[in-house]
């Protein structure tokens, strides 16, 4: 049985989401953030030493990293569904979009909330609060929001060349895009090509089970 570690509000909803298109039954075993810091509890690191989700349990391997779990599922129980024949192009944007979701999309974002909700942590002394939320919002201005702009506009891009990310067919390379572009969908508007694209993905069957096997999920957007 496989066994989803996942973490509420988090990159783990794309691994159950990847679970229900397989049609694969698995079990989820639930970890709430600490309310103040957002961080996942001490019991993951039970289950891997950094503590992050998502993880995977299955039968005796443990394996985690979004990327390396959506190879993994589609390698073992895909039957060839949601990747592209080797060697076709198709293939080689899959492996681009695959490893940039991660390695290059959620950089920029992940820094942007951290520096935005920095200035609100008690932790900062109130009496910098003021300055340092000046400072931190001139980053974020001057060098993040550009940053993503740019990102953002690659992904407009691409699905101007075909409805997925890796072609015609929706592939683990969506599922792995599906994240950062819900994340800059919530802080930013995003152009018509990916307003249609990530509705069409919450409308998916797959997709709503999986929102309902893994509870509240707040990177909907309006
Ligand atoms: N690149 C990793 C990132 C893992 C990660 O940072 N997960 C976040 C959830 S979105 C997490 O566990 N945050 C809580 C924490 O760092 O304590 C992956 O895709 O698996």
């Amino acid at each position: 049985m496989i066994i989803v570690h996942h973490l509420n509000n988090s990159r783990s909803q794309r691994v159950l989401w990847l679970l229900e298109e397989l049609d694969l039954s698995y079990e989820v075993k639930r970890y709430e953030r600490d309310r103040l810091t957002m961080l996942a509890p001490p019991e993951l690191k039970a289950v891997h030493p950094l503590g992050k989700s998502p993880v995977i349990s299955d039968g005796d391997k443990t394996i985690a990293e979004t990327g390396t779990i959506v190879e993994y599922l589609i390698g073992t129980y895909g039957k060839g569904k949601l990747i592209p024949a080797e060697g076709t192009p198709e293939r080689l944007r899959y492996n681009y979009w695959m490893h940039y979701a991660e390695g290059s999309a959620m950089p920029p974002l992940v820094m942007k909330l951290v520096l935005s909700e920095a200035p609100k942590s008690p932790a900062m002394p109130w009496f910098i609060r003021p300055v340092a939320k000046q400072i931190l919002a001139g980053m974020v201005k001057s060098y993040l929001d550009p940053q993503i702009a740019a990102h953002v506009a690659l992904w407009e891009a691409e699905l101007g060349k075909s409805p997925y990310f890796a072609g015609t067919e929706l592939t683990g390379a969506d599922i792995m895009m599906s994240f950062p572009v819900e994340a800059a969908g919530i802080r930013g508007r995003l152009g018509p090509k990916l307003t249609a694209y990530i509705a069409g993905i919450h409308r998916r069957a797959a997709y709503k089970q999986a929102l309902s096997r893994g509870g509240p999920y707040g990177l909907l957007g309006g």
